[in-house]
């Protein structure tokens, strides 16, 4: 384990694992009685699939339990359908982004803001940020979660947060340089259209920039290389780091990279951990790809119970130099919604903007029409370039072909055509 590494929990994050299991046990058990005493949706859930709480003798007893489904937490009306607290209790709401349909709200009680700036500090911490570091938060405000989930654990940690938003980027240049911000936090499409606008900085002198938290968005090991390049991180020693959370969850702070930077260690003694196989259901072994299922362990509001998150990963479980018990999971490769099938081939497209990081002559922008009004389904990217020459849509189509096993078709058009976002990027733009 590195000399300097510190932790902010380093009582709960250096357990052993059988103390972590331990405690994962304690609170689940906890958890499911609470919910089935206090949510008539889970009573009936479980009465339905003829399972009690005290049928959870072991971890693995959890899977005898149903599924949690976004669908269901529609029907049943977040945020009071699955309340297990009064509304009095309640003392904030927030809300998905929306992109699987309409947004849904979710609700904290005083307990669960607490537990959230608590884990947000911790990820903090494990991605690099320290007392004292300068934060520029480029997460949207309002009723999104990474703006205000961000916000609190770096006051928790002992931060100055600059909360900006995604907005106004050449302004926001200004304030990196004239404010010596330390840390900036953003979607990576978001931070990358800040490195797009800073024409004439030299970010070794200009900026004090060391930790990137990127998340909100799937991104790619080449989109890493491009922003520790243009804001100089690791010359300051850190790096652009993994960011994850989902509403469901909390918000951000569900966990993160590390130093180590080989996968999100998953907090997994406040959101037990599964991932299944789509189809049948399944819990999977570490190192096998399917669908992120997560319980809450500590939650007070309303705790769910196996959700169905939807998106795609894997376990890493083989320890970590960090020293953390915390399993990781592989870099989101996106939501299983967004898997886009073409000519029998199935992507992500995480997998297009890997190809086209690339090519430093196409500008990271880019669009995935997928065309359902023919016969048979056509697929095109639509990337930036001022710079196409002749072979470039034979280069970026058979890099396509290697990596993906199908050749989509690519249309180029000029730099700043293409929508840019303040929140999420949408790439992804069906036509019925
Ligand atoms: O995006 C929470 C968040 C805010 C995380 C800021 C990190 C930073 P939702 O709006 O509910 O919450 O969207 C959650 O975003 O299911 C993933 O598909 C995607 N997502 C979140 N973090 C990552 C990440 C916030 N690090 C959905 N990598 C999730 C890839 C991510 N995808």
């Amino acid at each position: 384990m590195p000399v300097k590494e510190t932790y902010w929990e380093p009582h709960i994050e250096l357990m052993s694992r059988k103390e972590m299991q331990f405690l994962q046990l304690k609170r689940m058990k906890h958890v499911l009685k609470y919910v089935y005493d206090r949510v008539p949706f889970y009573k009936k859930r479980f009465d339905e699939g003829k399972v009690k709480p005290s049928d959870l003798r072991r971890l693995e007893d959890l899977r005898k339990f149903p599924f949690t489904t976004k669908d269901d937490l529609r029907q049943h009306g977040v945020p009071y359908g699955i309340l297990a607290v009064p509304r009095a209790r309640l003392i904030n709401f927030q809300m998905s982004s929306g992109t699987t349909g309409r947004a849904t709200i979710y609700p904290y009680t005083r307990r669960d803001i607490e537990l959230w700036a608590n884990v947000m500090a911790r990820q903090l911490v494990c991605c690099g940020v320290r007392p004292g570091d300068i934060m520029v938060n480029c997460y949207g405000y309002h009723l999104f979660t990474g703006g205000p989930g961000t916000h609190l654990g770096a006051q928790r940690l002992g931060v100055a947060v600059i909360p900006w938003g995604a907005q106004r980027t050449e302004a926001l240049v200004e304030a990196l340089r004239e404010r010596r911000a330390t840390v900036i936090a953003g979607t990576p499409s978001f931070l990358y259209h800040v490195t797009e606008v800073m024409k004439g900085v030299d970010p070794e002198r200009d900026f004090d920039l060391r930790v990137a938290l990127c998340g909100a968005e799937p991104w790619t090991p080449a989109m890493r290389a491009r922003l520790n390049e243009r804001f100089a991180l690791r010359s300051r020693g850190g790096g652009a780091r993994d960011y994850y959370g989902t509403s469901e969850m909390i918000g951000p702070g569900a966990g993160s990279e590390c130093f180590v930077e080989q996968g999100i260690h998953f907090w997994t003694d406040h959101f037990y951990l599964e991932v299944v196989d789509r189809e049948t259901g399944e819990p999977l072994p570490p190192g096998e790809e399917g669908e992120l299922v997560f319980t809450h362990l500590s939650r007070e509001a309303a705790p769910l119970i196996r959700f169905r998150q939807g998106d795609v990963t894997k376990v890493l479980d083989d320890g970590c130099e960090c020293g953390r018990v915390f399993p990781r999971i592989a870099a989101i490769k996106g939501r299983a919604d967004d898997m886009i099938i073409y000519k029998g081939a199935k992507f992500y497209p995480s997998q297009i903007e890997a190809v086209l990081l690339k090519f430093p002559e196409a500008a990271q922008e880019y669009q995935i029409v997928v065309d359902k009004t023919g016969a048979t389904p056509l697929v095109t990217v639509r990337v930036e370039t001022d710079r196409a020459d002749e072979g470039l849509e034979d280069r970026v189509r058979s890099a396509f072909l290697n990596e993906l096993l199908v050749r989509p078709e690519v249309e180029f058009v000029k730099q700043g055509d293409l929508p840019r976002f303040e929140g999420k990027a949408k790439r992804v733009v069906v036509k019925q």
